[in-house]
């Protein structure tokens, strides 16, 4: 049991300690050689409560002393599996392909578009939320687990979908949103109604109708409580008002949980994507770290983002549901580090067989809504790092887009210049580590931002909740500006198809503003241009496909003191590849002669040259490793 008096070199020693100090680096963007020089090592914990609060001292002792279990030590091969040789695709129903003429995309859309996805080469279909729900959020406020919203047509579409799917060689993956339920489903109604049983689904706090009872915040802007005037009971909400969080400490709900996935399971999908599974078991209910919370932006995440319970639940959940299917199950995990990803999916865990873990998606001390432009080295480190302690028995995602996120070609450069050999270099990195990349729609367009005039142009929760709060303390130009910078409308954007109007995405006005230069960048103009940022990804996919080495191969590193420049070989019997990569706009002098024994197999140029050009990516077979 590590305690206050214990050195911050034991901390770092124990691996959710080591996460956790990794993770306070990561937001604030002090240097890690703080934390690794003798002199820090040998200091108390204690100190940590200097700069954080004394709360958060107690924070992270609680959390790496309630974790008995390390991670377990990896083998020395890779168990092979489909969805690890898999590229999936993120579909974003709302914005895909809308079939019937309302303006919004729909399940028929998506069946229409399937043999778009087999010429791109995708094996999994990820479908965001289908599922009914009265759309607060977009789909992840579910009503009904088991109807199929209106807005995206009938279970009979959905059938039609999968099957069509499934006949094609592609599986399909549903999105499993059960940290939370719409305040509009049965049970929170029967709650509000008095119905204790279903009341103990929810979290409800007794209190005073002015004092919530902590400083928990929302990820949506304001309290994580809401006050139930019904019950007279305040009730948590991590995120929107109209998305009460559930009870896991409850075994009748989490049954039923498990029942509605075995529904699921039965109905021949292939797996599920978790919305923030981490968030499931809340630890206490006592007040956040006012520190943390300024670092975060989510004070009070300590106590629910790796709760006591968490991993008792997954394992459950999985032994209930996913265990002897031939399916896979992805987690979406904010705020965990390495090793407790590698206690969430070491195949002999038996809880998750992926996660996205979320560090590489800003750089240090910088979160989505600051207007910066992205630094690539950092996403080097991250790989570097990941690519080689994750271990034999995990296996990584490669996700750098989602409905989530702003685009990476804009965050990356502000030189409209600069986006399409971005979304090259992207590509490339993407679709030769090892891991399951996680394509979302349009990245493979290389789309960047949405060039939203005002808010009201703006549909997202989380947008339009963050510009009213910002507009509390700061000009409405101010508030604005910086929700545009981060808003998760910019990927929820209409998918753009053709030339026709609309782009091709409905024969009516779209529900929300289409992508800039969509007659450019839109699937039928680029299907044309041989060097297309499409045509590169399906270069890349198929190349994925037909070489294991970028699979399962050793990942090893080269120049990697070398700045602006990733470089590294994969290797698996026999077969050696070269990646170069030019993480600048500038001009650089290649790290490595070209020799003979290179052979050019894909490069994001058309033209060859001595140098690598802005943001270039070069991959080669090496022609006698020996
Ligand atoms: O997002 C959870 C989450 O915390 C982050 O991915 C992200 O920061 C989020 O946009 C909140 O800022 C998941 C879903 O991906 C997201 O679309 C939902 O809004 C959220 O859960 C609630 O279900």
């Amino acid at each position: 049991m590590l305690t206050e008096k214990s050195s911050i070199k034991q901390l770092i020693k124990n691996p959710i300690g080591s996460d956790l100090v990794n993770s306070l680096l990561t937001q604030t963007g002090m240097p890690e050689e703080l934390v690794n020089n003798p002199l820090c090592g040998n200091l108390p914990i204690s100190v940590i409560g200097k700069a954080l609060g004394g709360e958060m001292v107690q924070s992270i002792l609680h959390l790496v002393n309630s974790e008995k279990d390390s991670p377990p030590k990896p083998p020395k091969t890779i168990t092979p599996a489909w969805w690890k040789e898999a590229v999936v695709y993120q579909v974003y129903p709302r914005s895909f392909a809308d079939s019937n003429g309302d303006g919004l995309g729909d399940i028929n859309g998506i069946t229409q578009k399937l043999p778009y996805l087999k010429e791109l080469g995708i094996d999994v279909l990820w479908l965001s939320p289908i599922y009914d729900s009265p759309n607060d959020d977009n789909g992840y406020d579910i009503r009904d687990y088991r109807l199929i919203c209106p807005d995206f047509g009938t279970m009979e579409d959905f059938d039609t979908l999968l099957n069509s799917a499934h006949s094609m060689g592609i599986r399909v993956i549903m999105d499993l949103v059960v940290n939370h339920t719409s305040d509009e489903h049965e049970w929170f109604k029967k709650a509000k109604e008095g119905d204790e049983e279903k009341s103990d689904y929810y979290i409800f706090k007794n209190g005073s109708p002015n004092t919530p009872p902590n400083n928990w915040l929302s990820f949506f802007s304001g309290s994580a409580w809401q006050w139930c005037s019904e019950k007279e009971q305040w009730y948590l909400h991590i995120f929107s008002k109209k998305q009460p969080d559930l009870n896991w400490e409850n075994p009748n709900m989490r049954a039923e949980i498990y029942d509605m996935m075995n529904w699921w399971y039965d109905k021949g999908i292939d797996g599920f994507r978790m919305d923030v599974i981490n968030f499931i078991s809340k630890s206490t209910f006592a007040n956040g770290s006012e520190a943390l919370g300024k670092v975060t932006g989510y004070r009070g995440i300590e106590h629910y983002f790796y709760g006591p319970n968490l991993h008792r639940h997954l394992h459950e959940m999985r032994m209930e549901t996913t265990q002897g299917r031939n399916v896979f199950t992805v987690g979406e995990t904010p705020a965990i580090g390495m090793q407790m990803c590698k206690l969430l999916t070491a195949e002999t865990r038996g809880e998750l067989d992926m996660v996205f873990n979320f560090e590489h998606f800003e750089n240090p001390a910088k979160n989505r809504f600051d207007d910066y432009e992205y630094n690539l080295n950092y996403l080097k480190k991250y790989y570097i790092n990941w690519q080689q302690n994750y271990g034999n028995n995990c296996w990584q995602t490669l996700v750098i887009e989602n409905h989530d996120n702003p685009r990476i070609t804009s965050k990356v450069s502000k030189n409209p210049k600069m986006r399409e050999p971005i979304a090259k270099l992207i590509a490339t990195i993407m679709l030769t580590l090892k891991g399951t990349p996680y394509i979302y729609q349009g990245q493979e367009l290389g789309l960047d931002n949405v060039d939203f005039k005002d808010i009201n142009q703006m549909q997202d929760v989380e947008s339009i909740n963050l510009y009213n709060e910002l507009c509390k303390t700061m000009p409405k130009a101010e508030a604005f500006a910086k929700v545009l910078a981060g808003s998760r409308d910019h990927a929820r954007a209409p998918m753009v198809w053709s030339t026709d109007e609309n782009a091709g995405f409905s024969t009516a006005l779209p529900w929300l503003r289409l992508p800039n230069n969509w007659q450019t960048l839109c699937v039928e103009t680029q299907r044309v241009y041989p060097n297309s940022v499409f045509n590169f990804y399906k270069s890349l996919i198929a190349l994925r496909k037909s070489e294991k080495a970028l699979v399962y191969g050793e990942f090893s590193p080269v120049f990697e003191k070398t700045k602006d420049i990733f470089c590294y070989f994969r290797v698996l019997n026999g077969v050696k590849f070269y990646i170069e990569c030019n993480l600048s706009d500038k001009i650089l002098q290649r790290p490595a002669k070209l020799y003979d024994n290179l052979s050019p197999v894909l490069s994001s140029y058309e033209t060859k040259s001595n140098y690598l050009r802005a943001y270039e990516t070069n991959i080669y077979k090496v022609i006698n490793i020996y």
